[in-house]
């Protein structure tokens, strides 16, 4: 069994897709940072970084794991199942770049444009533009990618697909849609779709509701 510690949040809903689309049993605890329930001793024993998702593995090999970091968790999971991340050479290295593209690029991007758009305590237009043009090239660039192939590191399914989806399931959040971008739609369509994506999201959006 898998502990799950998570909020309804773009980072968070990535670990419930995974763990739904590789069928490993799971349990899902909410840890609502709307009331700061990250900064309690009891969370900062599992993550002293005071953030969601956290996951702790009592079955890993050699001993229970506990595990932040939400490209981090989805390597770990997609090597404890051997699906979502081909084993090695070139298509391998694609969906590592692709995590990491996400983890320093788009997801800064798509936080700070959220961020700096609705939660400043003063305008900063600065901010504002920088993080909105940098999230509107990014979502370009992904349009480019999706015209040439399926998925985001190639023509199958990965975790680098889900870890993208996270941020743009929560796009509206950072100021952003698909209005310019047709096949980042078609692709976000085609995963939304899923079973596996549904009963994460569910799951995901019921803990804001707790
Ligand atoms: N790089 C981290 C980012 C985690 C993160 O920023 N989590 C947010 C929610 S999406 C959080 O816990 N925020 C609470 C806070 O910053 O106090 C990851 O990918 O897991």
């Amino acid at each position: 069994m898998i502990d799950v510690y998570a909020f309804s949040t773009p980072n968070s809903v990535k670990i419930p897709i995974a763990l739904e689309e590789l069928d490993l049993p799971y349990a899902l605890h909410g840890v609502n940072i709307r009331q700061g329930e990250q900064k309690a001793p009891a969370f900062l024993a599992l993550n002293a970084n005071a953030k969601v998702p956290v996951i702790v593995d009592s079955a890993a090999a050699g001993g229970p794991l506990t595990l932040t970091e939400s490209a981090a968790i989805l390597v770990y999971l997609a090597e404890k199942t051997g699906k979502l991340l081909p084993a090695s050479g070139a298509a391998r290295a694609r969906v590592i770049e692709q995590l990491f593209f996400h983890a320093s690029g788009l997801g800064p991007a798509f936080g700070n444009a959220g961020y700096f758009t609705k939660f400043a305590p003063e305008p900063v237009p600065f901010a504002i533009e920088r993080f909105q043009s940098e999230g509107r090239r990014i979502l370009g660039l992904l349009d480019q990618t999706l015209a040439r192939q399926a998925f985001v590191a190639g023509d199958a399914l990965t975790i680098a697909d889900i870890a993208h989806f996270g941020w743009l399931w929560r796009r509206a959040f950072a100021g952003f849609d698909f209005d310019a971008t047709p096949n980042l739609a078609r692709w976000y369509e085609q995963l939304e779709a899923r079973p596996a994506f549904q009963r994460a999201i569910a799951k995901t959006n019921a803990l804001a509701q707790a």
